[in-house]
Parts: C-alpha cells; sequence; structure tokens
C-alpha cells in the first residue's frame, strides 16, 4: 500500500470535502481518503498495481477542483 497526499485548491466546505471524496473512494485500488479542509490536502492510501496519482488528479478535476501540487 503506497500514500499520497494532494493539494486541492478549491474546496471550500464540507460539501466539496465529500464531493472529492465520493470521486476518490470508487477508484478500483483506493483503500482510503483522508482530506483536511482547512489547507486543502488530501491523503490517499491506494495500491500502486491498480491506481496511480494520475487518476486521482485527473478525477479530482473532473469534479470541479484544482490539484495545485503533490508530494
Ligand atoms: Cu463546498
Amino acid at each position: 500500500m503506497e500514500k499520497i497526499t494532494l493539494t486541492v485548491k478549491g474546496m471550500t466546505c464540507m460539501g466539496c470535502v465529500k464531493s472529492v471524496k465520493n470521486v476518490l473512494e470508487p477508484i478500483p485500488g483506493v483503500a482510503g481518503v483522508d482530506i483536511t479542509l482547512e489547507n486543502g490536502q488530501v491523503a490517499i492510501s491506494f495500491d500502486p498495481a491498480k491506481a496511480g496519482p494520475d487518476q486521482f488528479k485527473a478525477a479530482t478535476q473532473d469534479a470541479g477542483y484544482e490539484v495545485v501540487g503533490n508530494g
């Protein structure tokens, strides 16, 4: 299991947090999504054999939020 933290811009309330969670959690291979609204940190635990950061970024952006960094 690997972990990545994306920095996401545009989340302003718990509804946004839920929206982002809702697009990331169903991705096959994602084991957990932990979001801190205050600083826009989206921590994702995932199986690298099944999913990867590019997918997470695309899904987040499709949901209407901007991914500004990862680390
Ligand atoms: Cu919101």
